[in-house]
């Protein structure tokens, strides 16, 4: 419990978002709060320059656990997911889910996946599942399709600055009333390259 002991003395109202954090990267954020506090910082100021701090530390985190995740995959170590070595990685996979996974991520087309291939994947993977997230808050009765009035209470609820029926009819690329996943999808992806 040595660890744990200089947490207590630390003690800070860490964000929920912290809880991923690892007890040594907790540790760290605890003595850097109070070295802030130390030279004069409020307590707000120093929250919030530990949270720009934690987004940084966040993504290496990812990087590193995204290189880790593809070392494994690569069985020889020469940089290229081969078929066989995803195989090995998941022997459950059929051969139809293997040329699958590679297609997707082989950008290149050369029929092996490299690392910058792998980390694009994984982008991609956590892009797609937080806009399912937000599909489903405002997919309020989970039929997965977003209607008008969806639409409009979920304006209502979060104050969105959007104008709830021009919402609808942009992201309505087939005209039938509804927003489907695709086109939820579409319009986030879309949005996120203009900014
Ligand atoms: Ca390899
Ligand atoms: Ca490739
Ligand atoms: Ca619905």
């Amino acid at each position: 419990m040595g660890a744990g002991a200089s947490i207590e003395e630390f003690k800070f109202p860490l964000p929920t978002s912290y809880a991923g954090l690892s007890t040594e990267q907790q540790e760290f954020f605890h003595v850097k709060y109070s070295e802030k506090i130390g030279v004069g910082k409020s307590p707000i100021e120093a929250i919030a320059e530990l949270d720009a701090e934690f987004d940084t530390i966040e993504a290496e985190r990812l990087e590193k656990k995204t290189e880790d995740e593809f070392k494994g995959l690569d069985a020889d170590g020469d940089g290229h997911v081969t078929r066989q070595e995803l195989s090995a990685a998941i022997p459950s996979a059929t051969v139809d889910e293997l040329e699958e996974a590679i297609g997707a991520a082989d950008a290149d087309g050369n029929g092996t996946i490299e690392i910058g291939e792998y980390k694009a994947t994984i982008e991609k993977e956590i892009e797609a599942e937080e806009i399912k997230q937000e599909f489903e808050i405002i997919d309020s009765n989970n039929d997965g399709i977003i209607t008008t009035a969806e639409m409009e209470n979920f304006v209502e609820a979060t104050n969105a600055d959007v104008d709830a029926k021009e919402g609808m009819e942009i992201m309505d690329a087939n005209c039938d009333g509804g927003v489907d996943i695709k086109e939820f999808t579409k319009m986030m992806v879309t949005k996120g390259d203009e900014e």
